[in-house]
């Protein structure tokens, strides 16, 4: 399986020992070829070479874009040596075998490194050098090829020792030379993905947003909160479950506000334990429009839905156990947004594939709520940063401050009602029943205004239902800070709440609580506020 060399091919960019190999070539009776740079330094020294051109016909062209893309350069790497037919097209084309192909790639890589400008980092990809690296390795049963000076060694070696190449080294050359393209290409790839990004966090106003936050940048994003906004999506930081990590199954890309809501979603529901039950939390424009734990997912999905149907149109819905074909059913009925779950069954994911637009993301698990992790906020000329809110209702010390105690169904729904109200805008209120929202008032800047908004949610939604009277007849309430005035319990008690939970902590806490005595409504107070802005 030894092939002499009577001819090889030598086009390189880093001519580093080239002289010494080809001179060795040279002396074991090798004829040389070589393309413009390759061939001025061999005949330099002193050795007679070959102009590809002398094969071709034709001359480097197009600034060297097109040196060796040519039939006779082509067909002499890949010609079968014992194959009649091919032995009779290299004799009418007036084709010579090339024996040896020595090519080192044009230095793409290092041109990107040295910081150099697109059109140069562009003119550096080689296109005939590894062209005729593949061709060689393609035909090592017959073809050597060297892509690198550290092959040249082991080339001479077996022509001086054996007269030619062993197959067993021509396997191995074809080895190397191909992992050598992929990692070429691999460079352009990486390089043009660069470009891409760096040109998304320019468009993102948001060049410096790696430096100041950390993190990676994973997507450019079409545009902002609105159209004439740049935007791009980091990820980086603690490891935890969601959008950052989450697998999309399906659906078109997610979008600045899918992103964020998404996030406010699965943040939520995971503060329902899975291992309790069931839950599900309707998110739009970052807050809650509907939460509430069931005997099934589909249970809690109605549960959650019922509570404002009208704000769920367009929502994103975040569920705590994998996803199951009965609740998939009902979330596709209503024009949604984005499904996101620990995992989906099969079935599920089918039924949710029937919507081509809709998104549906599995995280593998749930982010722990009392996990520890910061939060960012950007303001003009600098950023906040704090600790997550990991508080948990469960961890808290519940103070009764009424002559009444809550029942131990109230007890639930506070519970209940304080988990949900922590993931709802300042000022936050929320009202809940049988381990369900009824009524949720959000980032008002007056808590009496979120107590009332809340409860004409309440009443729209029962008319829409065609109930007789409000859910929030007999549901408790939930407020994320104290009661600064009697006013804004007041309006709860007026809308049908029977117990309250809330921080306390007002200097007013006295006139509060006679106003919930007064109504004969229980109240605890949990000690720890959950603004959120
Ligand atoms: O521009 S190319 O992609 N077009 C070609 O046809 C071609 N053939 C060889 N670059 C081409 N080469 C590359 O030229 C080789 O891979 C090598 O890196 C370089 C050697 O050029 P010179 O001998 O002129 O220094």
């Amino acid at each position: 399986d030894i092939r002499p060399i009577a001819r090889a091919l030598l086009s390189v960019s880093d001519k580093t020992g080239l002289v010494a190999f080809a001179e060795r070539l040279a002396a074991k009776g090798v004829e040389l070829v070589s393309t413009g740079g390759t061939r001025k330094a061999l005949a330099e020294a002193g050795l007679k070479v070959l102009d590809v051109s002398d094969l071709t016909g034709f001359p480097e062209m197009m600034d060297g874009r097109v040196k060796t893309l040519h039939p006779s350069v082509h067909g002499g790497i890949l010609a079968i040596r014992d194959d009649a037919g091919h032995r009779a097209s290299m004799e009418a084309h007036s084709i010579v075998p090339i024996d040896l192909v020595v090519v080192n790639l044009y230095p793409f890589e290092a041109t990107v490194a040295r910081g150099a400008g697109y059109d140069d980092c562009v003119e550096n990809i080689d296109i005939g050098g590894p062209a005729m690296i593949r061709a060689a390795a393609k035909n090592h049963a017959d073809v050597a090829v060297v892509v690198d000076p550290s092959g040249y060694e082991t080339v001479l070696a077996e022509l001086e020792a054996k007269g030619g190449t062993s197959f067993a080294t021509r396997r191995k050359l074809a080895q190397l030379a191909y992992a050598r393209t992929a990692t070429y290409d691999g460079a352009i790839a990486s390089w043009f993905a660069e470009v891409e990004a760096r040109e998304a966090e320019s468009a993102a106003d948001a060049a410096p947003a790696s430096r100041v936050f950390g993190g990676k940048l994973a997507e450019a994003l079409r545009y902002g909160e609105n159209p004439h906004q740049g935007a791009a999506f980091y990820v980086g930081g603690a490891a935890r479950p969601g959008v950052a990590t989450a697998r999309q199954l399906q659906g078109k890309a997610l979008s600045y506000n899918n992103l964020n809501d998404t996030d406010a979603a699965f943040e939520a529901v995971a503060e329902f334990d899975p291992a309790r039950a069931p839950a599900v939390v309707i998110v739009k424009h970052a807050n809650p429009c509907g939460v509430a734990e069931g005997a099934t997912l589909v249970e809690a999905y109605r549960k959650a839905l019922a509570c404002d149907p009208t704000s769920a149109f367009g929502g994103i819905v975040a569920l705590n156990r994998t996803l199951d074909a009965e609740a998939a059913r009902a979330i596709v009925d209503i024009f949604t947004e984005v499904i996101v779950a620990p995992d989906a069954t099969p079935e599920a994911a089918a039924i949710v594939g029937a919507k081509k637009n809709l998104r549906l993301l599995v995280t593998g698990a749930l982010p722990d709520p009392k996990g520890a992790g910061l939060a960012v906020k950007s303001l003009a000329g600098g950023y906040l940063v704090q600790s997550r809110d990991n508080a948990v209702v469960d961890d808290m010390e519940l103070k009764v401050v009424t002559k009444r105690a809550p029942t131990n169904a109230e007890l639930a729904d506070l519970a209940f009602a304080f988990r949900v109200v922590k993931h709802v805008k300042s000022n936050a209120i929320v009202y809940a029943k049988d381990l369900a929202t009824v009524g949720i008032g959000a980032g008002q800047m007056s808590r009496v205004d979120s107590a009332r908004i809340a409860a004409h949610k309440a009443r729209d939604a029962a008319e829409a239902a065609g109930l007789a009277e409000p859910l929030t007849r007999g549901s408790v309430v939930a407020s994320d800070a104290f009661f600064p005035f009697a006013d804004g319990l007041v309006t709860a008690i007026e809308a049908g709440a029977t117990a309250v939970i809330q921080p306390g902590g007002s200097i007013r806490d006295n006139e509060v609580i006679a106003a919930a005595d007064a109504a004969g409504i229980a109240m605890v107070f949990t000690g720890v506020r959950h603004f959120r802005h």
